[in-house]
């Protein structure tokens, strides 16, 4: 056991540690240290003397039965109260404990092993008593409570003895007892009702035996069950029954703390799973709205789609269509890339501009694109406050370090610039080689190629037939092969838009798919509430050590 409770005590001792901003655990720091210091302490006393404690009310006569056991007038009684004022340690010849230096220390106690403290009046109307009292019953590993007749049931005594149940073995002493058992029966019962476990109950006529002790004469049937007090005092409270005894008083420490912190972890439970929800759901929220806002900002504006595959076709077009395609790109993006600012940039920053080289192999960008910044700082702001609420309520402090803002922006633009610069220009560049595939540039530049050819022949045939060429053939033809490369620019670019616009569309799959896991926000928020959950389960680990105390 003695590993198992040093075990116990450390990890009792890692709880009441916690410093952390749950002020529902932090809060029950200073009653946890100090029941692990009288732990700590009652564990390395375990084989030390048993201090037993005299405790009841005014005049029941515990100093009478201290001097019964002494054989002796040890103690000062009186028939007027209160009598004793300071706590009396009747003690074996030897014995050093910590008590107070007040204290008065009767040496010469013939009872091995046993220390017996007579108190002052535990029903008294004198502060200073009842501070004594306490104290002895602080440090008592035994607690005979004594109450006569005419006294058992006082409220002022019980006050004190209840914070005490299971910590302190307690056996009832019936002082000026008579022959009947009423007294007895109603006793045992009241304190029963009250959560209290008794070791032993003696009646006694404490008055009697000091009279026959200090006469030398033979005890009498009316001390009734003194000698069975002094047997039980004098032989069966051995060394390894006061262990038992002082392992009991601490095995019912330990489970009360335990108890009192499993208690408290058991009302604070639900507000922590509320809060865990609570994070979750914001989390998710803010992915999904800043999914949102990045797919209508940048994934809708079709100039950045088409402008990637523009480029990205022209750069591999041929043959005379293709060519005159990359010229009309050139010349359609000249203003933009003369001015370094693209049509879509003005008013958005620059993250379209950003964008679109990402997406075409001319990127000439290393760092990431930073994307409505505005906008999610705002949409993080809304949901850290709701978060922010939840750990309130869950009896958080307020947080003291500044959000994690930057390292959620960072991480959403990481994203959608491996997005760009990875499926999304992929898909790009595969439709823009599509587009400049060989057959497509044969097919583009065969209808041209055969009106050219056409007339070639016409100009070929009227050279040999001699007529003069018809005036205005020459401009007529050139005007046809220009009509037919517009028409065909014009499909291309048909084409390449639609092509664009595919590329966008499977792009923001991807995007969806890159968002849809591990991307949190509230990191920090979530550490916190792990760090309180994580207390939560040494504090159940607790309560199942001690199960484990209990059987072995
Ligand atoms: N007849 C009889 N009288 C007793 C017995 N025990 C104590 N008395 C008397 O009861 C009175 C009070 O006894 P104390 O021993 O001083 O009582 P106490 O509990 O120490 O009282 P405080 O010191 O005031 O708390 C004295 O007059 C005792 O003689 C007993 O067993 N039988
Ligand atoms: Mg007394």
């Amino acid at each position: 056991m003695s590993t198992t409770l040093h075990e116990i005590l450390d990890a009792l001792d890692h709880v009441a540690r916690y410093d952390g901003p749950w002020t529902k655990l932090r809060r029950e720091s200073d009653v946890l240290r100090e029941r692990i210091d009288e732990l700590r302490e009652r564990e390395s006393r375990m084989g030390d003397v048993l201090v037993i404690a005299l405790v009841g009310g005014s005049g029941v006569g515990k100093s009478t039965l201290l001097n019964a056991l002494a054989g002796d007038q040890l103690a000062r009684t009186s028939p007027y109260r209160p009598c004793t004022s300071v706590p009396a340690v009747y003690q074996p010849p030897g014995t050093q404990l910590d008590f107070a230096e007040d204290w008065e220390r009767i040496s010469g106690s013939a009872l091995e092993n046993l220390v017996v403290i007579d108190t002052p009046d535990s029903d008294t109307i004198i502060h200073a008593h009842r501070e004594r009292v306490i104290d002895v019953l602080r440090q008592c590993d035994l607690i005979m409570l004594c109450g006569s007749s005419e006294k058992y049931l006082d409220e002022a005594t019980w006050s004190l003895l209840r914070p005490l149940r299971g910590e302190r073995t307690m056996l009832c002493v019936e002082t000026k007892a008579s022959t009947s058992t009423e007294v007895r029966d109603h006793w045992i019962k009241r304190l029963e009702e009250q959560g209290f476990d008794l070791a032993g109950y003696f009646r006694v006529n404490a008055l009697r035996t000091l009279d026959r002790k200090l006469a030398n004469g033979a005890p009498t049937d009316e001390e009734l069950d003194f000698p069975d007090l002094e047997a039980y005092l004098e032989q069966e409270l051995t060394t390894e029954r006061i262990r038992r005894i002082k392992k009991a008083n601490v095995a019912g420490l330990l489970s009360k703390t335990i108890a009192r912190l499993n208690k408290e972890v058991d009302a604070a439970e639900p507000a922590l799973e509320a809060l865990a929800k609570r994070i979750d759901q914001a989390d998710k929220a803010l992915v999904k709205d800043a999914l949102k806002i990045i797919e209508d900002r940048l994934f809708a504006e079709p100039h950045l789609w088409t402008f990637a595959l523009g480029r990205e076709v022209g750069l591999r077009s041929r043959g005379i269509v293709g060519t005159s395609y990359r010229l009309l790109e050139s010349i359609r993006t000249m203003p933009a890339r003369l001015s370094g600012w693209l049509p879509w940039s003005v008013g958005r920053g620059v993250a379209g501009r950003r964008a679109a080289q990402m997406l075409t192999s001319e990127d000439l960008f290393h760092d990431d694109l930073e994307v409505a910044t505005d906008e999610v700082t705002q949409l993080y702001e809304e949901h850290r406050s709701e978060v922010t609420l939840a750990f309130t309520k869950a009896g958080f402090e307020a947080e003291t370090e500044a959000p994690q803002l930057d390292t959620f922006r960072d991480l959403l633009n990481e994203r959608v610039s491996k997005v760009l610069r990875g499926p999304a220009r992929d898909r790009v560049i595969a439709r823009a080689r599509k587009l400049t595939s060989w057959p497509v540039t044969v097919a583009a530049d065969t209808p041209l190629l055969l009106f050219l050819l056409f007339s070639g022949w016409v100009v070929i045939r009227t050279y040999l037939q001699n007529p003069p060429l018809e005036p205005g053939f020459i401009s007529h033809t050139a005007l046809i092969a220009a009509m037919i490369i517009a028409a065909e620019l014009f499909v291309i670019s048909i084409i390449a838009r639609s092509f664009a616009w595919s590329a966008r569309r499977s792009a923001l799959a991807a995007l969806r798919k890159s968002f849809g896991r591990g991307i949190v926000a509230f990191h920090h928020e979530r550490a916190r509430l792990d760090n309180a959950l994580g207390l939560v389960q040494e504090v159940r680990r607790l309560r199942d050590m001690i199960g484990i105390i209990g059987g072995g």
